[in-house]
């Protein structure tokens, strides 16, 4: 064991919608925390994973919804407001980007908050498994930041000096979370966000942005199995018809695929009981 003094901190993941901030967190901390799909918006809260490391400490990764410079509702303009808060009050801030998309406007405005905050920076270019056409206009940027690293959060590669750089950058200090704990998040949230997931996966068009899920019963049978109880709602009856599918096709797919990742997970009988409801103002609740 080494005598150096322990780190511990909070580091964010900040960067436009689809770059892989939760693929990447989840590869972090070698556990699925976050749920994440080829959509955008996928990421809804900020949501904690924590990495405990024997030698060198404890960080803390703070999962963000992706920035958006086009705000045309409440939902994004809530989910730019929860990236930006998670950017106050850390130590470090990793800059995801994906080089295999242009440098555009909207990856001007975030380049432009990232390098107003106060906090040491580490760029991090994402995907590096497929061809980055567009990675010098990134590369382009690494002045304003103390380490810059080319990886794939998907595949687990470079990963090993990005922990190490983040690592450089804490503080020393005692553990913020018990070292039994991976999250902040409890199971009735987990378990709407893996079925919120599989809307992003199953649904197409502007449907799983209008979707939210709320959890109803979720009791443990005699016999073992897990009943669970959710509500998929929707903030418009054409969607509602699209989620259920013809004959009901849809829904079930949606629940067949959440029930096979939940009982891998929990390696526990599931079943599964989902609903579709409308609520056209569910977004002026969400917080
Ligand atoms: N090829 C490749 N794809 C990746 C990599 N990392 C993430 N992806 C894919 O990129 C898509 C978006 O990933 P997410 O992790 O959901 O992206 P995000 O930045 O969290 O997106 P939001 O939550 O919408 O802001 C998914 O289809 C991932 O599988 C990578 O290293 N290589
Ligand atoms: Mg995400």
């Amino acid at each position: 064991m080494s005598d150096a003094p322990k780190k511990s901190g909070m580091a964010a993941l900040i960067g436009r919608s689809n770059v892989g901030k939760s693929t990447l967190i989840n590869s972090l901390i070698g556990t699925k925390v976050a749920i994440t799909s080829p959509k955008p918006q996928t990421t809804r809260h900020a949501i904690q994973g924590v990495l405990n490391d024997e030698m060198r400490g404890q960080v803390v990764f703070v999962d963000t919804p992706g920035i958006f410079k086009r705000v045309p509702d409440r939902l994004t303009a809530k989910l730019n407001e929860k990236a930006r808060e998670s950017m106050t009050g850390i130590d470090c801030l990793i800059y995801v980007v994906d080089p295999t998309r242009h440098v555009g406007e909207e990856e001007r405005l975030i380049h432009g908050l990232v390098m107003a905050s106060g906090v040491p920076k580490i760029m991090v270019l994402n995907k590096s498994d497929r061809r980055g056409e567009f990675r010098d206009e990134y590369l382009a940027w690494s002045d304003g930041f103390s380490t810059v690293l080319e990886i794939s959060a998907l595949h687990c590669k470079g990963l090993k000096p990005l922990i190490q750089a983040i690592f450089d950058l804490m503080p020393e200090g005692e553990p913020l979370y018990p070292l039994d704990r991976i999250t902040n998040i409890d199971n009735r949230f987990w378990l709407s966000e893996i079925i919120r997931e599989k809307v992003f996966i199953q649904t197409q068009q502007e449907v799983p942005f209008g979707v939210t899920v709320e959890m109803g019963s979720v009791e443990e049978r005699e016999n073992g199995t897990v009943y669970v109880q959710a509500s998929l709602i929707t903030r418009d009856k054409r969607h509602k018809k699209m989620l259920i599918g013809h004959g009901g096709e849809k829904i079930k797919a949606i629940g067949r695929s959440a029930r096979r990742e939940l009982e891998a997970v929990t390696n526990r009988k599931i079943f599964l009981d989902l609903e579709v409801s409308v609520d056209e103002k569910w977004e002026e609740r969400f917080v």
